[in-house]
């Protein structure tokens, strides 16, 4: 099968079959990569090869949770390498050789398709509520921003190009939140190392984002303010919003697939003479909400972030937002004390827009990945998919917006159709990259980045619907490989989304500006009874 393979991604590229290397379970060695490192004169140490049976596992950080890491893996070989990139600086690179390979790469979860599959720590271990491996390491901070990655790209194509004796036919990235970053971070300094990239609820915007999580955090603060509203109003919340803007967007189906065309007015649930005091909203409190709900606008009337969408108010209190405590807020501390190095000195009631202009001047690792002029990744031929739910909390569905609409005010006057290389998907009821609110069960399952682990690690692609128009990354790919643009993409919802073995819901999730529509007739949780319309 393997060398089926090769030979014919051998005669694709007009070269010898026989001349390719076979890579065998016995060359599956530290010296087999040492080797191949040394001959191409990169500076890295490869740490690890090991061979990986049909079915097995790889786990090399040895978590002791099977769900931490990938299972049920084809045979393959697992190589970690330490790369050494500036000063004292270094990050490690994992990548997984199946040896039925598909004769192509992917930055990301995907071995179980066939990928040669590539991962990399960015230089250093955790990152969310701590960034004390920055300080006094600014060369670690590139690393993070966009060094290693890149970095990681030219060594893994280097090795499998060495280990396969034939490069790989195509280049694919992706990557969700943080890893959504990478991947636009990627196709804007790096238009030439993927064909295709998918981010999803990406964080782009790293010198606002970061500090829009610490501001949203604050409105509550301090813990137990008379502004603060109190933890029973978040579910009641959630409620009265589907209860409000469900039937607003013209199908009572539990999902709010219209968020910022709902007129919501939370004044329903303020506090009278018969409700429980933590139960309703006073107006402090109502206060606070009209904060979350709107756009951070600072000085001079300057846009700063987006706002919290209608549909969100589930993953508030366990999220970013939560009831103002002071744990909550040091968890969203690491960018402007670590990173910036504004230090422990820095406190909440301190950032105001200097911060936000400070995060600006200072970019540290030059992580922002606000280049809106991507037409050079156009011009190479790439394809970016880009999708983020509705119901997300902690990375606002707007700055996906703001960062399509900016891109397309680029693109325009340089004649290039954004639908030819570039298509936004807004998932109604997904939170932060996977999943959806108790109350909505809306369909968010695509195989997206992180997706297929929820189900279980030693699972890949849509269950039952291994197909370009239910899977992103087999979307992705015939689009690149084949030119089929995907229109919209069927999202599911399981009955239990552990076993994956009955479908609750789907629904087509349409390309920006389209929305999907129901057609009136049939049942409303089959996607066949959809069509994508103009949105406005
Ligand atoms: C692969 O292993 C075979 C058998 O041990 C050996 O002859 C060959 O040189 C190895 N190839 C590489 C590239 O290491
Ligand atoms: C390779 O990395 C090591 C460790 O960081 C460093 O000491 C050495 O100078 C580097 N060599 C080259 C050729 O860059
Ligand atoms: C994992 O365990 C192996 C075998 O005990 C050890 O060699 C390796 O250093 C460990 N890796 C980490 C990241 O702790
Ligand atoms: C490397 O690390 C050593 C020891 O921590 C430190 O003294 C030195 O300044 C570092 N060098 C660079 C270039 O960061
Ligand atoms: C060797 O590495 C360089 C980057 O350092 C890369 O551009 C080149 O393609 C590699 N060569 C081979 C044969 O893999
Ligand atoms: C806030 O109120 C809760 C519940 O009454 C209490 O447990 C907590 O100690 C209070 N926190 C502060 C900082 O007063
Ligand atoms: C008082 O508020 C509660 C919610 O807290 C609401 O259910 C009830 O209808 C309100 N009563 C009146 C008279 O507005
Ligand atoms: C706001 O605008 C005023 C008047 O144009 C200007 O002097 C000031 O520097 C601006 N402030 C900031 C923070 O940009
Ligand atoms: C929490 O933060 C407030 C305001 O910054 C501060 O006054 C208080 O001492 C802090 N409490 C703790 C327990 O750190
Ligand atoms: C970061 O970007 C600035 C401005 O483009 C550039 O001058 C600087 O060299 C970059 N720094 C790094 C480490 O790439
Ligand atoms: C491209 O189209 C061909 C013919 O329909 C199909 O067999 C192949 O699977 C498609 N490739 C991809 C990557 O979708
Ligand atoms: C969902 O599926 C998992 C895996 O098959 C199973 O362990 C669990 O009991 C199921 N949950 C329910 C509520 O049926
Ligand atoms: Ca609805």
């Amino acid at each position: 099968m393997y060398l089926r393979k090769v030979a014919a991604i051998a005669a694709l590229l007009g070269r010898d079959a026989a001349a390719s290397i076979v890579p065998t379970r016995s060359n599956c060695t530290v010296s087999t990569f040492q080797n191949f490192i040394n001959a191409n004169g990169t500076n890295a140490t490869v740490e690890s090869a090991t061979y990986i049976p049909q079915h097995g596992s790889f786990n090399p950080m040895n978590y002791t949770s099977s769900a931490e890491y990938t299972t049920n893996l084809p045979e393959s070989c697992a190589v970690q390498v330490n790369v050494a990139s500036e000063g004292n600086s270094s990050y490690l690179v994992g990548i997984i050789l199946p040896y039925e390979w598909n004769g192509r790469m992917l930055y990301g979860t995907g071995t179980h398709y066939g990928f040669a599959t590539l991962s990399s720590n960015l230089g250093h271990v955790g990152i969310d509520t701590t960034g004390t491996w920055a300080i006094g390491r600014p060369e670690s901070v590139v690393d993070w921003g966009y060094r290693a990655w890149h970095g990681t790209t030219i060594l893994g194509k280097s090795l499998i190009n060495h280990w396969y004796g034939a490069p790989s036919e195509y280049n694919y990235f992706y990557g969700c939140s943080t890893g959504g970053r990478q991947s636009m971070k990627n196709l804007q300094m790096y238009p030439e190392d993927y064909d295709g990239i998918i981010a999803g609820a990406p964080a782009w915007w790293t010198t606002h984002q970061q500090l829009w999580n610490l501001k949203q955090t604050t409105y509550q603060a301090p813990e137990n303010s008379t502004h603060t509203i109190p933890e029973k109003v978040f579910d009641i919340l959630a409620a009265e919003a589907i209860k409000q803007c469900d039937p607003q967007d013209g199908l009572v189906d539990s999902i709010i697939s219209d968020p910022q065309g709902c007129n919501f007015d939370p004044s329903r649930l303020s506090c009278n003479a018969t409700s429980a005091a933590d139960e309703c909203l006073t107006s402090q409190q109502l206060s606070t909400l009209y904060k979350l709900y709107n756009d951070w606008v600072d000085t001079n009337q300057t846009f700063v972030y987006g706002h919290m969408w209608l549909g969100s108010e589930a993953s508030w209190l366990l999220g970013n937002i939560g009831l103002g405590k002071n744990t909550t807020i040091e968890q969203q501390y690491w960018y402007p004390r670590d990173l910036m190095g504004l230090g422990d000195g820095f406190k909440w009631e301190d950032l105001d827009y200097q911060t936000v202009q400070l995060a600006e001047n200072l970019d540290p690792g030059n992580a922002t990945a606000d280049k809106f002029d991507i037409s050079d990744f156009q011009k190479r031929g790439g394809k970016f998919l880009h999708y983020h739910g509705m119901s997300d909390s902690y990375v606002s569905p707007d700055a996906s917006l703001y960062y399509y609409d900016q891109a397309s005010s680029a693109m325009k006057p340089q004649g290039i159709e954004m639908d030819d290389f570039y298509r936004l998907f807004l998932v109604p009821g997904m939170e932060h990259c996977l999943s959806t609110p108790d109350q909505m069960n809306a369909p968010w399952y695509f195989a997206g980045p992180d997706q297929a682990a929820t189900i279980n690690t030693g699972t890949y692609s849509t269950p039952g619907y291994r197909d370009a128009r239910h899977d992103i990354v087999l979307a992705m790919m015939a689009w690149v490989e084949n030119g089929t643009a995907p229109n919209d993409i069927i999202a599911t919802k399981w009955k239990n989304d552990t076993s994956a073995a009955e479908v609750l819901r789907q629904r087509p999730i349409c390309h920006y500006p389209y929305q999907a529509k129901y057609d009136g007739k049939g049942d409303h949780n089959d996607a066949a009874n959809w069509s994508c319309e103009m949105l406005y």
